[in-house]
């Protein structure tokens, strides 16, 4: 007997005058949308057909879909935003990274809580988040931690063999300390610092066939400089031999330009309007084999909230992306991708993490090492109130709770990759040439990169457009 959800497809397909052999039905149900991939292929289908069997499906799709995807998502936010903006908002939100982060750590350095340390003497470790942090007059480095029982000086001086680490600290982020006590007990000494960190014995899971991604972000369509030949360029060749394994594809954001994204973006809109700038999104996918999937989540120019975490599309986006083979999802989401944990976040805090992190090695000519910064800190926002907007929500989603086998980052549109305890960090260009803006600060966009990750290996190709 056919399950509800069987016959609500069957229902759909007779409402537009067509039947299905159970396998197509089967097939239709598995998608993730249903009755966009039933709108899809009955607007492909020859005249003359009116049961549709796998070897249509296989026709219109141009190759046989025989591997269903595996795709499944992990905190996803879309629809579960509780925050309202009160001031207790903010206290949940901190209580809950301070937490999360304190738990990590715990596992590693069993730490005294803050304020029991005026009645402790000689050696202790202690963990917490960090609530300022200051150059002394002697060129010392002192930081304040904060825990749910207090708070706590640190000193780190500038002789200790520690001191360069403070280069990587900034405000909010929730370190551990090792340190030796003063004889008043009134401050602590730092002798070891510990960020939350990804484990060096790491084992990223990965896929157990021959199977590939593409990793894309911020194509801009409706930008005038959005480089359509580029793109097109990268959509045939999907169609060679080459790009057959390819059979996913991911967008960490910045789909279209979008409208009032900052002062004067006027004179940079090719399209004007949000909604047709996502039609235009959509005619660049159409070119798209069918099955491959494709999984999305918004960055800072799309339509949705700026404040991070940020929603999935909503339903009037979704709508316009009529393919029925995408994912949307939240940024920041975990995608596991034939059993590859693949965090992807747009990237708006990297802009801050490579102004605040005095370390070189931290540029946007190596966008991976600020994404780097984020997997130690183990958060993708940490500095709190500067340019990254944080909503203010019950648990914070920009922890980085589970690690992931690849961390999936665009926004600042430098390619970059790297290897950080066997995580693959990836910023992975755009699709879009030299803006005015960026001709005046001097930045010269990666543009036409097309990352390709094979998801058994976990090794990368760069496939270059130009
Ligand atoms: O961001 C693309 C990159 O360029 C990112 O590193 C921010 C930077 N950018 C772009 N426009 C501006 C303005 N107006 N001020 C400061 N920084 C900027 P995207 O998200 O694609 O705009
Ligand atoms: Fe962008
Ligand atoms: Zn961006």
């Amino acid at each position: 007997m056919p399950s509800n959800e069987l016959s609500k497809v069957i229902q759909e397909l007779v409402k537009y005058g067509y039947n299905a052999e159970p396998e197509v039905v089967q097939f239709i149900n598995n998608t993730p949308d249903p009755n966009s991939t039933i709108k899809f292929l009955i607007s492909n289908i020859p005249e003359e057909i009116f049961t549709l069997n796998m070897s249509h499906i296989s026709n219109i799709y141009g190759r046989s879909p025989s591997t269903s995807p595996s795709i499944s998502i992990l905190n996803d936010m879309t629809g579960n935003s509780t925050g309202s903006g009160t001031y207790n908002d903010f206290v949940s939100i901190f209580q809950d990274r301070l937490s999360q982060l304190t738990s990590i750590l715990s596992n590693r350095i069993n730490p005294y809580p803050l304020n029991s340390l005026k009645n402790t003497s000689g050696e202790v470790r202690v963990v917490g988040m960090v609530s300022n942090i200051q150059k002394t007059n002697s060129n010392h480095i002192l930081i304040e931690l904060e825990d749910i029982s207090g708070t706590f000086s640190i000193l780190v001086h500038n002789n200790s063999e520690i001191f360069n680490l403070t280069d990587e600290i900034l405000l909010d982020e929730v370190i551990g300390v090792k340190g030796k006590l003063s004889s008043d007990s009134e401050i602590l000494f730092a002798e070891m610092i510990y960020f939350p960190d990804i484990p060096l014995n790491f084992r990223p899971p990965h896929a157990t066939r021959p199977v590939q991604a593409a990793l894309l972000s911020d194509i801009h369509v409706g930008s005038k400089h959005f480089n359509s030949e580029l793109w097109s360029d990268f959509t045939s060749w999907l169609k060679t031999p080459e790009a057959e394994p390819i059979e996913y594809i991911l967008i960490a954001g910045d789909l279209v330009e979008g409208v009032g994204v900052y002062p004067g973006q006027d004179i940079d809109l090719e399209i004007i309007n949000i909604y047709e700038q996502y039609d235009a999104f959509n005619e660049c996918l159409k070119d798209i084999s069918g099955d491959i999937s494709m999984i999305m989540i918004p960055g800072n120019h799309d339509a949705v909230r700026l404040a991070e975490p940020q929603p999935g599309f909503d339903l009037e986006i979704k709508n316009i992306l009529s393919s029925s083979n995408i994912h949307f999802t939240s940024n920041p989401s975990t995608v596991i991708v034939e059993g590859v944990p693949i965090l992807m976040y747009h990237g708006v805090s990297l802009d801050e993490i490579i102004a605040e992190t005095h370390s070189t090695q931290v540029s946007y000519d190596a966008p991976h090492n600020a994404m780097i910064q984020l997997l130690k800190k183990r958060h993708l926002a940490p500095q709190f109130g500067s340019r990254t907007r944080i909503s203010p929500e019950q648990k914070d989603y920009l922890v980085i709770d589970k690690i992931p086998s690849v961390f999936h980052s665009g926004h600042v549109h430098k390619f970059g990759y790297g290897k950080y305890h066997n995580v693959l960090v990836i910023n992975s260009g755009c699709w879009q040439s030299q803006t005015d803006f960026q001709k005046r600060a001097n930045i010269t966009p990666d543009v036409g990169y097309a990352p390709i990750l094979d998801l058994d290996t976990l090794n990368l190709t760069i496939r270059k457009f130009s």
